[in-house]
């Protein structure tokens, strides 16, 4: 009785994706899967204690007051065919042991870069290379300023010519849906080509 049903149907289901939302701490990584998610994200975020005192890096994002201790969650769909799981990763270097299991499976990731110390992703950037996983870089504006031009922030991190950086703002979630369609056409290109 092989049909069309649709709910059973494995073909008319969507694909799904996973995708990682990587990059240094503090650049926004939980506020961009926060602004696309249509699922409430789910969060594992612990109030900045005196515990992480000398530990985690503040230097410039004195307004942070939670961090990431696990991942955060999240989902977005870009067309009736293609759903994303967005793992955003905690930035600490003291979580980085967490990083190799969370990319197993995932296509590509998105390395979020504060635009006032891009180089605390520069980490990010090059687990992403070596590992011959696929990104874009976005370049999180804080206060919605972008002060400097995009090539700017590629000469910065030697961000490879094939490896597309764009200006975006992790609060708002037309711009970090841009970012991840950008993403998944550089992943769609590269599969034509090969
Ligand atoms: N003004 C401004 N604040 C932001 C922006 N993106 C993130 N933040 C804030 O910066 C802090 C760190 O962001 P968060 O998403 O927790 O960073 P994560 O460590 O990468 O997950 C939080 O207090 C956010 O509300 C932005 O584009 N503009
Ligand atoms: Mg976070």
């Amino acid at each position: 009785m092989a049909g069309s049903d649709p709910v059973t149907d494995a073909s008319s289901a969507p694909d799904t994706v996973k995708i990682l939302i990587a990059g240094g701490f503090g650049v926004g990584k939980t506020t961009m899967v926060g602004s696309v998610s249509e699922i409430a994200p789910l969060r594992t975020e612990e109030p900045l204690t005196m515990a992480g005192l000398g530990i985690d890096d503040l230097d410039g994002i004195e307004e942070k007051r939670a961090t990431t201790v696990a991942l955060d969650f999240g989902r977005i769909s870009i067309s009736r065919e293609l759903v994303l799981y967005l793992f955003g990763t905690p930035g600490q270097q003291r979580f980085w042991f967490m990083w190799n299991d969370l990319a197993l499976g995932a296509l590509g990731a998105v390395v979020l870069v504060d635009v006032r110390r891009p180089e605390s992703s520069f980490a990010a950037i090059d687990f992403f290379e070596r590992r011959e996983i696929p990104f874009v870089v976005g370049v999180n504006g804080f206060h919605g300023k972008h002060p400097y031009p995009a090539e700017d922030i590629r000469d910065a991190l030697a961000v490879p010519e094939h490896v597309q950086v764009l200006l975006c703002d992790a609060r708002d979630r037309e711009s970090c849906r841009d970012v991840l369609i950008a993403l998944i056409d550089q992943l769609i290109a590269s599969a034509v080509q090969a």
